[in-house]
C-alpha cells in the first residue's frame, strides 16, 4: 500500500487498482481560439498546471499505472448537444461553430484534441463525454471495473467543472478519488480554490486533495513500485 501526504489525511493506494485521469486537456480549452475563449476567458490561466501533469503522467506511466483520458465534445451533427448547452452563455461562437482550431467542441476537430505534450499512447482509453463529468454517458465505469480500478488520481481542466463534476460523479459510484491540485487548473483562481477546499471538506467528502510533488515522492522509484505492486 503506497500513502501519500494528503489532505484531509493520508490516501493509500496500490497501483494495480489505481488510474490517472486526465480530464479535458484539450486545446479548445487550453489555447487561444477555441471553447475556453468563446466564453470571454483567459486561456493562459490553465498552461501552469500543465507541467506538473505532464511530469505526473510521465511518471505513472513509468510505474505501470493504468491512464485514461477524457475529451469534452460532442457529434459534429450535433445531435447529442443539448439546446440548453448550446445556447447557454449567449456567446458570439457556440458549440458547433468554426473557430480558428476548427468547430468548437466537435469531435474530430482539431481543437477537440488532446495538447500534445499530454497526448494519449497505446493502451489508454480516451473516453468522449457529452457532458462535464466523465461518469455521465460514457463507459468510464465500465472501462475502470473491467481493471479492477478502484481509486483515482485526477489531473485536467478545468477544476470547477469538468474535474469536480467527475470527482463528485466517481464519490456517487464508489471510488476514491485523489486530485492533485498543481495538476488542475482554472479560469478563475478563486474557483480552483473553492472547489479544493469544497472536495476535502468534512472528512473528505468528495475525496482528497495532495500535489505533484507529495504525489510522486509516494510513487518512489518507478521500477520499484511497479514491481512491489503486482
Ligand atoms: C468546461 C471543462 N469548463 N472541461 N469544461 O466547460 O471543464
Amino acid at each position: 500500500m503506497t500513502k501519500v501526504d494528503a489532505e484531509p489525511y493520508e490516501f493509500e493506494f496500490t497501483l494495480a487498482k489505481t488510474a490517472l485521469v486526465m480530464i479535458d486537456w484539450q486545446r479548445d480549452f487550453v489555447y487561444p481560439g477555441g471553447f475556453g475563449e468563446s466564453l470571454g476567458n483567459d486561456t493562459s490561466k490553465l498552461l501552469k498546471a500543465m507541467g506538473p501533469a505532464q511530469k505526473v503522467l510521465q511518471q505513472c506511466r513509468a510505474a505501470g499505472m493504468f491512464v485514461v483520458h477524457t475529451r469534452e465534445g460532442h457529434r459534429a451533427d450535433l445531435t447529442d448537444l443539448p439546446r440548453a448547452k448550446r445556447e447557454r452563455g449567449n456567446a458570439p461562437l457556440r458549440i458547433g461553430d468554426m473557430g480558428s482550431m476548427g468547430r468548437l467542441l466537435v469531435r474530430g476537430e482539431y481543437g477537440h484534441g488532446i495538447v500534445d505534450e499530454l497526448a494519449p499512447i497505446d493502451g489508454e482509453p480516451v473516453i468522449d463525454k457529452p457532458g462535464k463529468g466523465m461518469f455521465y454517458a460514457t463507459d468510464s465505469d465500465t472501462v475502470l471495473r473491467m481493471r479492477g480500478i478502484e481509486k483515482l488520481i485526477f489531473t485536467g481542466v478545468t477544476t470547477e467543472v469538468c474535474v469536480q463534476t467527475s470527482v463528485r460523479e466517481a464519490n456517487d459510484r464508489g471510488y476514491d478519488a485523489l486530485v492533485l491540485e498543481d495538476c488542475v487548473g482554472s479560469y478563475f483562481p478563486e474557483f480552483q480554490e473553492a472547489a479544493l477546499a469544497m472536495i476535502k471538506a468534512q472528512g473528505g467528502i468528495f475525496g482528497w486533495v495532495s500535489d505533484s510533488t507529495r504525489f510522486l515522492a509516494a510513487l518512489g522509484t518507478p521500477g520499484v513500485m511497479a514491481a512491489a505492486s503486482r
